[in-house]
């Protein structure tokens, strides 16, 4: 469901051992339909999807990958066919799963990285790690069957009793990485390489840090920042892609929710600023 970029890698992927049908729109969606959907880098080829613009209903599992502010519009459109299929989602952000209370949810949080080329055809710029996990933590027959599943059909995937903190870790290390590079227009690997966008970097670090101490999770946010962002270093971060293409960006499910400071509310507002300036033309 919202088979964009990374919705139509993971799509791809697991057509190798199960049924898959894209839910998108627009030019995506008739070039899939036309010549087939077409992956470069990782998982280079050319897959023959069914693909639809809604969703029909009678299908086991829904992957919803929309954009964190499409989730109630796309919840809306699932309930209308919804009878008890489990909804796992690999969307960013927190708050997601508020918004998708009235399904039967498996979190999960992936680390792929995709970006549309063009309509039709995606790169699939690096293979990363995938978790699924129930709510309550509890590694059930059902999370162990579909990492099985996943993991066969080439979308490595690991059944975990923590998904919840995953999913809350790695939105704060976009709540880092993110709105920055989107502000600056640099790759990732800049905000730790540049001594300057490197000490922004740590004092919005240092302010999202203790809202995670708030909720229980000790972390040393800073060193997971500069993890990710090394090993991403010539990615153009999900926030960049979407301020570069003049498209609403996910601010408020990802930094809004860790503001705490002079340097995160700073950083939202010229993000609130690119996006309203957007949405006016
Ligand atoms: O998840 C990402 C994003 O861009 O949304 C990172 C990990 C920062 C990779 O670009």
């Amino acid at each position: 469901m919202g088979a964009g970029a990374l919705g139509s890698v993971l799509g791809a992927l697991l057509s190798k051992k199960n049924d898959v049908l894209l839910i998108t729109r627009g030019r995506h969606l008739s070039s899939i339909k036309e010549k087939g959907l077409r992956l470069r880098g990782v998982s280079n080829g050319v897959y023959y999807l069914d693909a639809n613009s809604t969703y029909p209903g009678g299908f086991e599992i829904i992957i919803m990958t929309v954009k964190a502010y499409h989730t109630k519009t796309a919840a809306n459109d699932i309930k209308k066919e919804y009878s008890g299929e489990t909804v796992i989602t690999f969307q960013n952000g927190i708050g997601i799963l508020d918004e998708l209370v009235s399904f039967d949810v498996v979190p999960g949080m992936t680390t792929h990285g995709a970006y549309l080329i063009e309509p039709g055809t995606v790169m699939h710029a690096g293979y990363g790690d995938t978790y699924i996990g129930e709510i309550n933590g509890e590694i059930t027959d059902r999370v162990k069957k579909i990492s099985q599943n996943f993991t066969e059909s080439g979308l490595e995937t690991k059944a975990v009793d923590d998904i919840l903190k995953r999913r809350v870790i790695k939105a704060a290390v976009n709540s880092v990485i993110n709105p920055l590079t989107a502000v600056m227009n640099v790759k990732n690997g800049e905000i730790v390489n540049d001594n300057h966008l490197r000490k922004i970097a740590k004092c919005v670090s240092q302010e999202v840090v203790e809202k995670l101490r708030n909720i229980g999770y000790a972390v040393d946010l800073f060193e997971e920042v500069e993890k990710v962002a090394k090993k991403t270093s010539s990615n153009k971060s999900s926030m960049l892609q979407d301020v570069s293409k003049k498209r609403k960006t996910e601010i408020d499910y990802i930094l809004k929710p860790f503001i705490n400071g002079k340097c995160t509310r700073l950083l939202y507002h010229m993000i609130k600023h690119i996006d309203e300036q957007n949405e006016h033309k």
